[in-house]
This record gives structure tokens, C-alpha cells and sequence, in this order.
């Protein structure tokens, strides 16, 4: 486990990118990160492992954060879950209140300081394992593709990756399933990314762990089956870069919405997808290999 102390880190000097702000400053003047994890962070002594979840817009990477957030704290899979400050339950109960309402949660906006963050400890009930501090923010897909596509320009997310212990790197199955090639090329460009940014040398390949997370599965339910063969078969591209550059990556199928209706209204153009009930399937499993791995 690698677990640093922080003792020497000024209360001011921000985690992510280490830019010193001023003692009044709520978000970092410079990623936008909250400072208060900065304090809750030298509270517990330890420094906080990042955890970050990316994928393209629309993939669906609020609504499977929100979700797993919400089934730590109900100690789903004997995990013991604590948020550290309130701003951390903020993600998790605005997705799972508007499933409640059987709406899907809004797009994240852009701009970074509207993101949500979770800070929260985590550890297994019965190990007794050491707890884990994890933070991770809800990204937006288009800031990540932002970024991607012109490395530096989104500083925050390049800190913030730069930084992540493990990555959460989710796909739209459903659409691969159709015959969209754009899955497989958006998580082809991110893998790309990671790898000129992490590679020291050429052959060494990148140890980060990295979940695959096949999202909306419910549409294909042949992805719970052998998430690896469906892999193979429409993210090919993907599966190939995997296989070449990175030494740590696990495939997992994944869906949130048992059933959905769609609904549309007389002066909308565009159908909205209505989740009727929520099935959990497949969202605790990529988190709890991630967390083996650190
Ligand atoms: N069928 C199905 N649809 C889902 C599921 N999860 C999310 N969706 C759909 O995907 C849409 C986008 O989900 P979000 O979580 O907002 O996507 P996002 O990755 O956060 O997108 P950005 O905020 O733009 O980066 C939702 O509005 C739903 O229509 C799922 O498990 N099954
Ligand atoms: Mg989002
Ligand atoms: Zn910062």
C-alpha cells in the first residue's frame, strides 16, 4: 500500500496540482479541486489515493459514480465507506435522487469548478484491510476529450490523471454492439493519451491498474457473459493497444437500468430514455479489483 505522509504538505498547497492558494480559498485557484480535501486529507495523515473515472460524454460515468458511491455507503460487498465532508455525498444523492424520480441525471457541465468530488475512506469490513483513501471527481467527457485531443490545454485533468493510482475507463457497450467504431476509437485516443504520458521508456508497458467497464450492458447482455471476447470482437482497437502498452487491465460488464421507457414531449424534438427501475449489475466488481490492485 502506498501510503505517504502529508505532514509536510502546507495546508495551502493544493493535492492535484500542488499550486499554493490563499487560507481563504474554497477551490483551488488553479484545477478547482475543493481545499477541503486538502484539510481532511492531512487530518487523516495520509495522502489520498486517486481514483478516476473517464470515458466520452454520454457513456454514462455520473450515473455509475453516483451508484457506486451510494452502494459503498450501504456497504455493498462488505465495504466499509466514510465520506470525509459533505461536499463528498453531493454526486451520489443528486444521481440517486433523480433515478428515484425516474430521471437520468443532467450533463456535467465543462468548466471544472461545477464538478462534483468524493472524498472518502474505504476499507473491508471483515479483512480488517487498512483503509484506503480515495477522491475522485465526476469528470466531464467533454473536457477529457478536450484534453485528449490537445494535450495540457485542460491542466486539471492532466494533473489529475498524471496523479490517479487507477483509472476506471468506462465504454458504451451498447453502442459498439450497433457497429460504432466511436467507442473504440474514444477509448483507443485515451489509452494513447495515458500511454505518451505515462511511458518513461518504450518498453516498458504501463502498470497502472485500468477497469475496462462495458456500460449499459443491459442493452447487449452478451458483455456479462465474456466481457473479454465482446471486447475482442467491437473495441478491437482497444483490446489490441491494451494488450501491447499495459500491463494491468481487467474487462467488466456493467448496468444500472433494469428497464427503460422512452418518452418524448409535443414541442421536443429528441426522445428521452426514461429509467423505469434501477438493476445494479456489474458496478461494485471494476471498483473492488481497483482496489485490490493499489
Ligand atoms: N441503458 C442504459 N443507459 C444508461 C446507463 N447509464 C447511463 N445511461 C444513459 O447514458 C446517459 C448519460 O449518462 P451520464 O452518466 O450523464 O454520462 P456522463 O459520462 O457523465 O456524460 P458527461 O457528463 O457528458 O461526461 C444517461 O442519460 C442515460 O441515458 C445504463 O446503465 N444503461
Ligand atoms: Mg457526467
Ligand atoms: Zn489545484
Amino acid at each position: 500500500m502506498k501510503t505517504k505522509q502529508v505532514e509536510t504538505i502546507s495546508p495551502t498547497t493544493c493535492l492535484i496540482c500542488e499550486t499554493n492558494n490563499s487560507t481563504e480559498a474554497v477551490l483551488c485557484s488553479e484545477c478547482c479541486a475543493p481545499m477541503a480535501i486538502l484539510q481532511d486529507a492531512i487530518i487523516q495523515e495520509r495522502e489520498p489515493q486517486i481514483v478516476s473515472v473517464i470515458g466520452e460524454s454520454n457513456v454514462g460515468k455520473t450515473v455509475y459514480l453516483g451508484v457506486l458511491l451510494d452502494m459503498l455507503s450501504q456497504r455493498a460487498g462488505d465495504f466499509e465507506a466514510v465520506p470525509k465532508g459533505a461536499y463528498s455525498i453531493d454526486l451520489q444523492q443528486a444521481v440517486i435522487s433523480h433515478l428515484a424520480h425516474r430521471m437520468f441525471p443532467p450533463k456535467t457541465p465543462m468548466e471544472a469548478n461545477q464538478w462534483y468530488w468524493a472524498y472518502y475512506q474505504v476499507r473491508r469490513r471483515a479483512r480488517r484491510s487498512a483503509w484506503v483513501d480515495l477522491v475522485t471527481p465526476d469528470m466531464a467527457g467533454e473536457s477529457l476529450a478536450a484534453e485528449v485531443a490537445t494535450p495540457m490545454t485542460f491542466r486539471v485533468i492532466h494533473n489529475l490523471l498524471n496523479k490517479s493510482s487507477g483509472m476506471l475507463l468506462l465504454v458504451d457497450a451498447a453502442m459498439s454492439a450497433n457497429g460504432s467504431t466511436q467507442p473504440d476509437f474514444f477509448a483507443l485516443k485515451m489509452l494513447s493519451y495515458l500511454d505518451s504520458m505515462y511511458a518513461a521508456k518504450r518498453e516498458q508497458k504501463i502498470h497502472t491498474p485500468i477497469a475496462i467497464v462495458l456500460c449499459k450492458a443491459d442493452h447487449c447482455p452478451e458483455c456479462f457473459d465474456d466481457p473479454e471476447e465482446f471486447t475482442q470482437a467491437n473495441l478491437n482497437r482497444l483490446w489490441n493497444l491494451c494488450e501491447s502498452r499495459f500491463s494491468n487491465v481487467r474487462i467488466f460488464a456493467s448496468s444500472v437500468v433494469g428497464s427503460l421507457g422512452y418518452a418524448t414531449s409535443e414541442n421536443e424534438e429528441y426522445v428521452t430514455p426514461i429509467p423505469l427501475h434501477t438493476a445494479l449489475r456489474g458496478v461494485l466488481e471494476p471498483f473492488e479489483w481497483i482496489i485490490d490492485q493499489l
